[in-house]
């Protein structure tokens, strides 16, 4: 067992050089921060206004509210929302950027993108009500990126969010709109919300809680236009076939990653790379050799194969390879810190948004105008580096692992309709009914130094395949699979049930690809998390369920950002039961732990419940599809 948190073997030949070099990683600050504070750690400090912090201290006189008289039930659930505010914000501004950009490629005026997959522009059009008969492209791009935009600005609350309206089963409509968690406008759910739990505000915390469920569901409507929008720009995800880990970072070429989320600028920069090898070459480089780390690099592997580098936790550790040219980052979980590991070595850091900026490091403000003269500013940096690199200072982990990315729905659907032409989701419909897999894990979300790097996304990976759970992935956690050398073919073969193993045998016969398919369906970045909602919500329906019976679950092990509390959020209200591997910061109330653990499920159908030990959480996840698929045969009998 390694002295550091991390089951990757390849970062933990990184953080043996970053102590010999007395750099002090990530893992060295999560250890610096224990022991946590017990206020923080449960919710109950309270930092809203100035009298604060406020804690709960139940043995005090006085000392068991705060002093505005916030009990802790209110302390609590004002922190969380709060935390829902500040992901949906970064989701749905990465969607805005998207519309943006789309809506002035429809325009005419920013020569360097075009509408690329005008099938998926079509699909979403006829989703969302624009008119297609007889227009062209860019006339029908112009209305879909304006109704996007349209998201963000409405403030007439009789109206509704186009894309949830859109796409979201009538029940579970229904449902939202009884519970008046029914969002109009993003800007203005985001502004109610931070109203209301200002100072002297809402104290009532299930109030609070159903503002902060109204800005979850803003969070995937953000995320959903994102993914749509993105997809038309730069195409939709189709299988690809790359590698995993350290040792995509090459010794002979000049090293870029592309790290962050939005993908109107690492498009860019691996559109441009392939143009630039000759100058890289003109540097005594063999090549430029791209890698991408978190979700700007899932966006880039799902669309052009470009290999993973890294995840969240070890984005440092690329930097230590000693061979890290430059790290080209746009926006949300990029550490501070890299800008100190660079300075070990040649690397150059290069920020690129005007909210995204390191003290110190190289800011280039990329200009979508002209994104592809940028993006070839910001490469000709990174073949700069290279010729001041430090080979006696490059070390490589000799470590890579087959990866099987690129799984749209779509994709995965055509794939579906190679067994069954006429109905490809009823090929999950069918391995379900007929108890050959017991239903669908969704592995999402971040990495979290309180836990040890990647063990419980892979642990609970491999035993929810063992016991014939067909897994779907995305974020940092699709990264810990592929990391691990569990994105593909083999992995099958050496952790799925039998059950599962003979659907796979089954689609593997018919899809027609040159490779076996993977573990789990890598379905993108975290914005991509609605592919996975929308392929719930066609299954419930082609089963004839509600949301909240089918057969899913999703599991965050990892579970870090503000955004994960969103997206968390919104699968609850959804329907979704949702497992987060860290201790939230709810149960320091337990009337909100219980709202948000138990209640739900009665409105919803979906609820959270953490659990930290991979072992128990897998137990539990099994059970609940195992209840699910029991409760669906007892409905059957019933009505035949
Ligand atoms: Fe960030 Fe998206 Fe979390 Fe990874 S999974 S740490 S949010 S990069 Ni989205
Ligand atoms: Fe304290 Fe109330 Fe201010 Fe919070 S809002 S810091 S509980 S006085």
């Amino acid at each position: 067992m390694s002295e550091y948190k991390t089951i990757d073997v390849a970062a933990t030949q990184m953080l043996d050089k970053a102590k010999e070099i007395g750099f002090l990683t990530t893992f060295d600050r999560a250890k610096a921060q224990e022991p946590r504070c017990t206020f923080g750690n449960t919710g109950i400090c309270c930092r809203i206004c100035l009298q604060g912090p406020c804690r709960i201290l139940p043995k005090k006189p006085g000392g068991n509210k705060g002093v505005c008289g916030a009990a802790d039930y209110t302390i609590v659930a004002r922190n969380t929302v709060r935390y829902i505010a500040g992901g949906a914000a970064a989701h749905s501004d990465h969607g805005r950027e998207i519309a943006e950009t789309l809506l002035h490629t429809a325009e005419g005026k920013l020569k360097d993108y075009q509408v690329t997959d005008v099938d998926k522009l079509m699909y979403v059009a006829k989703n969302i009500g624009v008119e297609t008969e007889g227009r062209d492209a860019n006339a029908i791009a112009k209305d879909v990126a304006s109704a996007a935009l349209a998201e963000f600005g409405r403030i007439n609350e009789a109206e509704e969010l186009t894309w949830l309206k859109s796409y979201a089963p009538e029940n579970t409509l229904n449902i939202w709109r009884k519970t008046t968690v029914m969002p109009s406008g993003i800007n203005l759910s985001l502004a109610k919300l931070l109203h209301q739990t200002h100072v002297g505000n809402d104290s009532d915390p299930v109030n609070i809680i159903f503002g902060g469920l109204k800005v979850a569901l803003c969070d995937i409507d953000g995320q959903h236009l994102a993914t749509d929008l993105s997809d038309i720009l730069f195409g939709t995800g189709v299988p690809v076939v790359t590698e995993a880990n350290l040792g995509a970072i090459k010794a002979d070429k000049v090293n870029i990653a592309v790290h962050g989320h939005n993908p109107l600028l690492s498009q860019m920069v691996v559109k441009a790379a392939k143009g630039m090898q000759d100058e890289a070459k003109a540097a005594g480089a063999t090549g430029i050799n791209l890698v991408g780390i978190c979700c700007t690099g899932n966006e880039v592997l799902m669309r052009e194969g470009v290999a993973i580098a890294t995840n969240f936790a070890t984005q440092e550790l690329a930097v230590m390879t000693g061979a890290m040219d430059a790290m080209v980052v746009d926006v949300q979980c990029i550490m501070p810190s890299l800008r100190s590991a660079a300075e070990c070595f040649h690397t150059k850091i290069v920020t690129t948004s005007p909210i995204m900026k390191i003290p110190g490091s190289y800011h280039y403000a990329f200009d979508e105008a002209r994104a592809m003269d940028s993006a070839k500013e910001i490469i000709r940096l990174a073949i700069d580096a290279y010729k001041a690199r430090d080979k006696a200072k490059v070390s490589i982990p000799n470590i890579t692992n087959k990866v099987v990315a690129g799984f749209s729905l779509e994709a995965m659907l055509n794939i579906f309709k190679k067994v069954n032409p006429d109905n490809p989701i009823r090929v999950i419909a069918d391995a379900i009914e007929s108890g050959e897999i017991k239903g669908i894990a969704a592995l999402i979300g971040c990495n979290n130094l309180k836990g040890t790097h990647d063990q419980n996304h892979t642990a609970i990976a491999q035993e929810l395949a063992k016991n014939d759970v067909l897994l779907l992935a995305g974020g940092c956690s699709a990264q810990a699979h592929a990391l691990a050398g569990m994105m593909n073919g083999e992995a099958v073969q050496q952790y799925a049930g039998e059950g599962l193993k003979k659907f796979y045998a089954r689609l593997n016969a018919a899809s027609g690809l040159t490779t076996d398919l993977p573990l789990m369906f890598h379905m993108g970045s975290c914005v991509d998390y609605s592919r996975m909602q929308v392929l719930v919500n066609m299954l419930a329906a082609e089963m004839g369920l509600d949301n909240s019976e089918v057969p899913y679950v999703v599991s965050a092990p990892e579970a870090m950002s503000e955004k994960a509390v969103a997206i968390g959020a919104w699968n609850v209200a959804y329907g979704n039961p949702t497992h987060v591997g860290v201790i939230a910061p709810t149960v320091g109330s337990q009337l909100v732990n219980d709202v948000v653990t138990k209640i739900a499920e009665d409105v919803f159908g979906g609820y959270f419940f953490w659990e930290p030990d991979a072992a128990k959480a897998s137990a539990r996840l099994i059970d609940i599809l195992e209840e699910r698929n029991w409760k669906n045969v007892m409905r059957k009998k019933a009505r035949d």
